[in-house]
C-alpha cells in the first residue's frame, strides 16, 4: 500500500470520535460517520477504509448489526472491525467477536490502548492485502494472473446472468517468441513480455481484466464489449505491438476474438473458442485477428 492507511472512526458521540481522532490523525487517514447507516456507506466509498473502529450502542442501527451487514458485503466483508464500546460485558465481547470483529475495546477510551491496538490491526491488513495482491498478479509483467482471471470471468458470467450484457474476450498470443529467446536471450525475451504487457494494460477501459494466461499468452476480457468493437480493439492493438521494436526486437502477436453466447456457455468453453482462434491466426500466417 502507498500512503497512509484509512480508517473510518464510527460513534454517534462527537467527544469519543474527537478522542479517537486526537490519537489517529497523525498517523491515518480518518473518515468519520456518527450513524451505522452512514458507516456502510463510507465503507464502500473509495478510499475503502483498512480498519473500522465501531461503536456499539448507536440510535438508528447498532454496531452489532452494521458488523454484520458489513461482513455480508463482498466489498466491505475483509475490513476489519474493532469495536469501540461502553458495553464491557464478557457476554457483548464474545458476541462481538464471534460477529468477525478483529478486536473489542471497551470504553473509557485509553488513547495508548487504541493507538497500540489499532496500530497491530493496520500492519496486519497491509500483510493480508500485500499477500492477496501477490496471489493474483503475475509477477514478471504486474498483469493479473491466471488465477485472478477465472475469479474474475466467473463472477462477470454470473452477473451476466442476472442483469443481460454482453461479454468478449481477446487471446494474444506472441509470435515466434521461442525464436526471440533463442537469437536474443531469455532476459530479453522478458523484456519483451513486460512491453507487451504495457501496451495491452495502457490501452484498456478500467473494467476490463488483462491477465498474462500462460508463458507468452495473455487474455483480456472486456466487459459490456460486442465482437465488432473488440476485434477493432484488437486492431489496434496488433498494431501497437507490432511497432513496439522493444529492445530493437521485431516483435509480432496474433490474436483469437470470442463472444459469450449465452449466459450458459461457459468461461471454459469460451476460452476454447478464443484459443482456436488464435490457432486458426497462426495458421494464416500470424500477426493477424481471427473471430
Ligand atoms: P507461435 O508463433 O506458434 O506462438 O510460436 P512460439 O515460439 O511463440 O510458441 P511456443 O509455444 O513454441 O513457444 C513459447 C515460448 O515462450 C517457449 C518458452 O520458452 C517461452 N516462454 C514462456 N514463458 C516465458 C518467460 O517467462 N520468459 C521468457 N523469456 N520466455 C518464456
Ligand atoms: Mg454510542
Ligand atoms: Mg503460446
Ligand atoms: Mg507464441
Amino acid at each position: 500500500m502507498t500512503g497512509k492507511a484509512t480508517i473510518l472512526l464510527v460513534d454517534d458521540t462527537r467527544s469519543n470520535i474527537e478522542i479517537l481522532a486526537a490519537c489517529l490523525q497523525h498517523n491515518y487517514q480518518l473518515k468519520v460517520a456518527m450513524t451505522g447507516i452512514r458507516c456502510l456507506e463510507l465503507a464502500e466509498k473509495t478510499p475503502i477504509p483498512d480498519l473500522i473502529l465501531l461503536d456499539v450502542v448507536m440510535p438508528d442501527m447498532d454496531g452489532y448489526e452494521v458488523c454484520r451487514k458489513l461482513k455480508e458485503s463482498s466489498v466491505t466483508k475483509d475490513i476489519p472491525v474493532i469495536f469501540v464500546t461502553g458495553k464491557d460485558s464478557d457476554e457483548d465481547e464474545e458476541y462481538g467477536l464471534q460477529l468477525g470483529a478483529v478486536d473489542y475495546i471497551t470504553k473509557p477510551i485509553r488513547p495508548a490502548i487504541v493507538t497500540a491496538r489499532v496500530g497491530t490491526q493496520v500492519i496486519l491488513k497491509q500483510q493480508s492485502d500485500a499477500l492477496r495482491s501477490m496471489a493474483l498478479h503475475d509477477q514478471l509483467t504486474s498483469l493479473f494472473n491466471r488465477h485472478f482471471l477465472i475469479e474474475a470471468a466467473t463472477n462477470k458470467i454470473s452477473r451476466l446472468s442476472r442483469h443481460g450484457g454482453k461479454l468478449s474476450i481477446m487471446m494474444i498470443d506472441i509470435d515466434h517468441f521461442k525464436l526471440v529467446n533463442d537469437q536474443f536471450g531469455h532476459q530479453n525475451g522478458d523484456i519483451v513480455l513486460q512491453a507487451v504487457a504495457d501496451v495491452l494494460a495502457d490501452c484498456n477501459r478500467k473494467e476490463d481484466v488483462v491477465a498474462r494466461f500462460g508463458g507468452e499468452e495473455f487474455v483480456i476480457l472486456l466487459d459490456h464489449c460486442s465482437l465488432d468493437d473488440t476485434q477493432d480493439k484488437a486492431e489496434q492493438l496488433r498494431s501497437k505491438i507490432e511497432q513496439l521494436n522493444p529492445g530493437k526486437i521485431h516483435v509480432t502477436a496474433s490474436f483469437g476474438i470470442a463472444e459469450l453466447e449465452s449466459e450458459n456457455e461457459g468461461f471454459e468453453h469460451l476460452l476454447a473458442r478464443a484459443d482456436a482462434a488464435v490457432y486458426s491466426a497462426k495458421e494464416k500466417g500470424r500477426n493477424c485477428i481471427v473471430k
